[in-house]
């Protein structure tokens, strides 16, 4: 099956095979009745657990993978959930899902589109009057990372652990943290470039509540963990504990050799609507899936949500509405999110017919590597195994599975 994909990714140029997605109106006599779509290929489980080891390798106390797909689930585990008890890591346990909670975000706001609360071309000033000193930044912009407004986090955690220990107990307004950014210059012009920047989700949760005139973990609660029965997420913000069965986080500090620094409880205040969601494995893949099937929004915002841009120079990431796409080896095109916060690295994807999904964590970060490598479980679950030998034609140019393998996380190694 792989090699059989993997061919068809060479035919095309790497690009997946695309349905029928740009089908001309008549269907032109000379193509065949419809070929069956290429199966799937089986998820290469020991090429996950190699990964996982890797991030183990490069620093991680323990990490985990859970990968749902039509022949049903399977989950691998490594190391340790907590380095004092040595408890080992579990598949069902919680852990903080930073950045994956943009994705949250953004369907809820999406939602509110949707029930014609607000426009995503409108200006952000229209519905938080006098908020942003630009009346030319829209709600898309936001969105896909666009706005121009700065950063906050990088100037909060230049130094790592006293930035982190600085903010691990404080509460901040949203109006706070929009003022830290503001305090910056802004990055690029509305509109004409990606930066990512948590201040954009900051006021996505901003709109959220005044639209919706309730906190937004009750959006999260209403629109999305419980119509999925999401039993292991939840938004406790600012409480710091992370309740039931949980991995602990562990930060590494910037000083090679230095102790890791046990970061699991913390308010997460300093990203609230851009991180502060809790989930596990299982309810991220359940929560990706859903959300490809079209079970939280209609196929015309799920197409505006899938509709991306490029997010660097590999041609294999690209951003949507508070959506990632990675462009795989073997050309299957995965969309979710990736998340850092202090402690944990998190994948959560799935393929675009929600078929299959895959959710990884490792419980460390701070450690660039760990982040790359545990990237791998995207390759090995979505590819499945590597062909043997690779075909002759392709044979001058590198290893193909080595050759467009996940970079590193280029968002953060940009940032700091
Ligand atoms: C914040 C710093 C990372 C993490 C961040 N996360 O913006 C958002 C995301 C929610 O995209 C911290 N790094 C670490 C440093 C670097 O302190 N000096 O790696 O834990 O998920």
């Amino acid at each position: 099956m792989a090699v059989s994909v993997t061919v068809i990714a060479a035919l095309t140029g790497g690009l997946a095979p695309l349905a029928s997605a740009s089908a001309a109106p008549s269907a032109p006599r000379t193509v065949p009745a419809k070929a069956a779509a290429p199966a799937a290929p089986a998820p290469d489980m020991e090429g996950v657990v190699t990964a996982l080891n890797a991030a183990m390798a490069k620093g991680a106390p323990g990490a985990m993978a859970r990968f749902a797909g039509p022949e049903g689930v399977q989950s691998r585990t490594v190391g340790v959930r907590d380095r004092v008890s040595k408890a080992p890591m579990e598949i069902g346990a919680r852990f903080r899902i930073g950045s994956v909670s943009k994705t949250f975000s953004s369907v809820v706001l999406l939602q509110l589109v949707e029930e014609g609360k607000l426009e995503l071309d409108a200006p952000v000033n229209r519905y938080l009057p006098g908020l942003l000193p630009d009346d030319r930044i829209t709600v898309r912009h936001l969105l896909t990372h666009r706005s121009g407004l700065a950063d906050y986090t990088n100037a909060m955690f230049s130094q790592t652990v006293p930035g982190f220990e600085a903010v691990r107990n404080r509460v901040f307004s949203y109006q706070e943290l929009v003022g830290l950014s503001l305090a910056e210059p802004r990055t690029t012009e509305p509109g004409v470039a990606y930066k990512y920047s948590n201040t954009n989700f900051v006021v996505v949760g901003m709109l959220i509540e005044k639209l919706t005139g309730r906190p937004v973990a009750d959006a999260y609660q209403q629109r999305i963990i419980k119509p999925l029965m999401l039993r292991q997420t939840s938004y406790v913000h600012p409480e710091t504990r992370i309740r039931g069965t949980h991995a602990r986080g562990y930060l590494h500090p910037d000083e090679a050799g230095a102790p890791l620094v046990d970061s699991t409880e913390q308010t997460v205040s300093w990203a609230q609507s851009a991180g502060a969601v809790i989930s596990s494995p299982a309810d991220l893949n359940t929560f990706t899936s859903a959300l490809m099937r079209g079970r939280l929004l209609s196929p015309a915002t799920l197409e505006a949500m899938t509709t991306v841009t490029p997010t660097d120079t590999t041609n294999t990431r690209f951003y949507g509405l508070g959506l990632r796409r990675y462009d795989l080896s073997c050309g299957t095109q995965v969309y979710g999110h990736t998340g850092t916060v202090q402690g944990y690295y998190t994948y959560a994807f799935s393929t675009r017919d929600g078929s299959r999904s895959l959710s990884a964590m490792a419980n460390t970060s701070n450690r660039g590597e760990v982040n790359t490598v545990l990237g791998g479980t995207l390759e090995a679950a979505f590819c499945g195994k590597k062909p043997a030998a690779a075909p002759a034609a392709r044979s001058a140019e590198p290893s193909a599975r080595g050759a467009v393998s996940l970079p590193a996380e280029r968002d953060l190694a940009e940032r700091r």
